[in-house]
């Protein structure tokens, strides 16, 4: 007899996502939750769903690594803490618009079983993607995974259903590969470390923060491509540079 988290996973594949893997909040619990920097507050499982039993992690393989990471951010945004709590922003990612939409059907299915369920971001995706088994984080702090390398987009699935866990992943891919660390054109990595404000997808998401230095910033206008005046397309090169599933070009 097929299990739920069998059919779970079937209905996450039959959406488009390229991989699935579960793990229980028990099992994520000392992961660094809390602020990145001013950026967002990543927060444990049953914080964001009381009585959470499972995480499930879905992968999406961002083919078009350029179009999955186009963003439009509304007019009178400044950038990360730089507005009160209460200001509401409606800011638009593409690669998050195709995320929710495609989790929906796991959701759905997960409800019509009894079960309460609910698609967040809101949690520490990619040390998470780890224990689900799906891949490692490599010296860009990306999830590797064994099929798209760094190519991938996530987001997860939380739910009161006691799927079965996935073994995290214990293979590492990077050894002594240091592509990522040397084609960053601002110097924001070391080995499995970032300095977030020298990293171009933090200072085009912060015009206007005092926090990124006027080298970063003149970088960002040559290299960060504008195709209207409030959108842009992250930087991918750390990604786009990975030897990882770099000849899998679509799904
Ligand atoms: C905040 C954030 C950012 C910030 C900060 C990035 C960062 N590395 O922290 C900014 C705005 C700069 C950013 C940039 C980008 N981001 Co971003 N970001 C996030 C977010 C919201 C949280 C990341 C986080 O947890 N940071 C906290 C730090 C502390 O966590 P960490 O990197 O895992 O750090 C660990 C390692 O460094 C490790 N470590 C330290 N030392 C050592 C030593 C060894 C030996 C080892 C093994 C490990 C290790 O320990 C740390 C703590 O666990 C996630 C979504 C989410 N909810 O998780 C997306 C996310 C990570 N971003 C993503 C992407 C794609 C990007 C960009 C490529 C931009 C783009 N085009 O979309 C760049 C890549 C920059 C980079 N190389 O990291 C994807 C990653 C997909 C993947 N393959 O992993 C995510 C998951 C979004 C998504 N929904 O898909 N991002
Ligand atoms: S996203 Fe771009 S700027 Fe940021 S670490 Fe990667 S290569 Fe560097
Ligand atoms: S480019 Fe090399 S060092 Fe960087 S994540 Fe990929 S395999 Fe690891």
């Amino acid at each position: 007899m097929v299990s739920v988290t069998q059919e779970a996973k079937h209905k996450a594949m039959a959406a488009g996502f390229a991989a699935a893997g579960v793990s229980t909040p028990n099992l994520l619990q000392d992961l660094s939750y809390g602020w990145v920097g001013k950026i967002t507050n990543l927060r444990p499982p049953e914080e964001i769903l009381p009585s959470a039993k499972s995480v499930l992690l879905l992968v999406l393989h961002a083919w078009d690594n350029r179009a999955f990471s186009f963003a439009i951010d509304p007019p009178n945004w400044r950038g990360y803490g730089m507005h009160s709590p209460d200001e509401q922003f409606e800011s638009y990612y593409f690669g998050s618009e195709i995320m929710i939409n495609k989790a929906s059907p796991v959701v759905d299915f997960l409800r019509k079983k009894g079960y309460d369920a609910t698609v967040t971001s809101r949690i520490p995706l990619k040390p998470a993607a780890v224990r689900c088994g799906l891949g490692c984080q490599g010296k860009n702090t990306l999830l590797i995974t064994p099929q798209f390398g760094p190519r991938v987009k996530l987001i997860s699935v939380l739910t009161t259903a006691p799927l079965e866990p996935d073994a995290p992943f214990t293979e590492t891919f990077c050894d002594e590969c240091e592509k990522c660390v040397a084609a960053c054109p601002t110097q924001a990595l070391e080995p499995y470390r970032l300095k977030i404000t020298r990293c171009m997808t933090y200072s085009v998401e912060s015009p206007y923060s005092p926090d990124v230095s006027e080298d970063v910033r003149q970088l960002e206008r040559q290299y960060v491509q504008r195709p209207t005046a409030r959108s842009y397309i992250e930087c991918t090169i750390c990604a786009d540079v990975c030897p990882i599933g770099k000849s899998r070009k679509s799904v």
